[in-house]
């Protein structure tokens, strides 16, 4: 028997949970997040949200106040179950499934006979798998669908989410689907809980073909990105300029390369494709290469400042940017960090500006001597200038604010200013 979805649970009240929650509120369903973290649980609640994402504070606060959602420390009963945790990897580049592990775990004690769970964290393959396991192992009493197949009492499906940070609401309305079952009928209860809310289309398919997808998806988009580059490691050797290069070569019909950048990073594109190379790693030598490029990235762009140091003798150096992209205030495996970090190394004294964040995380201020300062007093102060992110505030710099400056832009942000 098909439960009709009413009540959803969605387990991670993050940079996907939160918005997946709201949107789904905003169509009249009634939503219940459940997050451990109790400052997040509060601040959702008073219709706040604790990260930076365009209109997710409005919907947020719009489905608060029509009681459609709310917030919670550990699950509720629900008619279907999102989850939405983190993956990250461990030191050695192995996927760790401990926040997919203590989801299962949650909510095994309120799973009822007809209910639906889909895994939106990015997952290796077989993850779907070992989670029905994991459900199967805390309830006897229900059967669930890696043993019983059409006619399991739980349907388990993974419907990857795709949604690019700082166009997150859009892009969930938007964006087409992968839905994949652990049985062809999982994927089509899966689909009728997207079709509530996704304006694309969802494409059904089994749970180890949309595993691999998403990964495919991120890996695809860091060996391009890994192109970019090492042609810029090319153009700094050759004294070419690199945005020149690529501005002309996709001129050509069939070229498109990406941005180069400081580095690769984020949550996902940085992480993913060790997910690939975990299950198969004498098969994915370029997959493992572009990784390398992209991590080596901001040593060799601290090196680049290095330099120019050493040519003033002893200038003041300021670091635009800390986030891992534009306009958003993530820093996970952020390559900025990275960068600064690198810099701390041999420079006493450090300036950094993030217009996204109120104060450096722990790993900076740890090192000692970086210190955030305004945008305005980096530009005073600085010698040379360091832009790590395309932040809409570096972009509108005026010219003479740079005038007698060294500037490493590792954006191709002030090329044309
Ligand atoms: N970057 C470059 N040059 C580029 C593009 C990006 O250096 O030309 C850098 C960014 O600065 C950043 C990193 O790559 O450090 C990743 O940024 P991104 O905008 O490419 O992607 P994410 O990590 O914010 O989001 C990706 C998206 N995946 C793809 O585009 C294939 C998104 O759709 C996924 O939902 C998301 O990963 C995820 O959660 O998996």
């Amino acid at each position: 028997m098909n439960q009709k979805i009413e009540k959803v649970c969605v387990i991670g009240l993050g940079y996907v949970g939160l918005p997946t929650a709201a949107v789904i509120a905003s169509r009249g369903l009634k939503v219940t997040g459940v997050d451990t973290n109790g400052t997040a649980v509060d601040l959702i609640n008073q219709g706040k949200v604790h990260i930076v994402e365009p209109d997710l504070d409005i919907l947020v606060n719009g489905a608060v106040a029509r009681g459609l959602l709310n917030a919670v420390g550990a699950p509720e009963e629900a008619d279907a179950f999102i989850i939405a945790v983190p993956t990250p990897f461990t030191d050695g580049h192995k996927p760790d499934l401990r926040h997919l592990e203590k989801a299962a775990r949650d909510i095994a004690p309120v799973l009822r006979k007809g209910n639906l769970v889909v895994i939106e964290s990015t997952s290796p393959v077989g993850t779907t798998d070992t989670f029905s396991q994991w459900l199967s192992e805390q309830r006897s009493d229900l059967s669930f669908p890696h043993q019983s197949g059409h006619d399991a009492d739980i349907q388990i499906a993974h419907s990857p989410e795709r949604v690019l940070p700082g166009s997150v609401l859009l892009e969930m309305v938007r964006n087409d689907r992968v839905v994949g079952g652990i049985t062809a009928h999982c994927a089509q209860r899966a689909a009728e809980l997207y079709d509530l809310f996704v304006d694309g289309e969802c494409h059904l398919t089994d749970a180890r073909t949309a595993e691999l997808v998403k990964l495919s998806e991120n890996a695809y988009r860091d060996v391009n990105i890994a192109f970019a580059n090492e042609l810029s490691l090319v153009c700094d050797k050759l004294d070419i300029d690199v945005w020149d290069v690529v501005d002309l070569a996709n001129r050509h019909p069939r070229v498109n390369i990406l941005n180069p950048g400081p580095g690769v990073g984020g949550h996902c594109i940085a992480v993913d494709p060790w997910f690939i190379v975990d299950s198969a790693p004498d098969e994915t030598p370029l997959i493992q290469a572009a990784r390398k490029i992209n991590d080596g990235k901001p040593a060799h762009i601290a090196n680049r400042v290095r330099e120019a140091a050493d040519e003033l003798g002893s200038p003041a150096i300021a670091c635009l940017g800390l986030s891992y992209k534009a306009n958003i205030d993530d820093l996970r495996e952020s390559p900025a960090i990275e960068v600064v970090k690198h810099i701390a190394a041999w420079k006493d004294s450090l300036l950094v500006v993030e217009p996204n964040v109120s104060g450096l995380p722990e790993s900076l201020r740890e090192t000692g001597g970086i210190k955030q300062v305004p945008l305005e007093e980096a530009l005073e102060a600085a010698d040379i200038l360091v832009l790590l992110v395309d932040h809409k505030e570096f972009h509108t710099i005026k010219a003479s604010s740079l005038d007698g400056k060294t500037v490493v832009d590792t954006r191709g942000v002030w090329r044309e200013i």
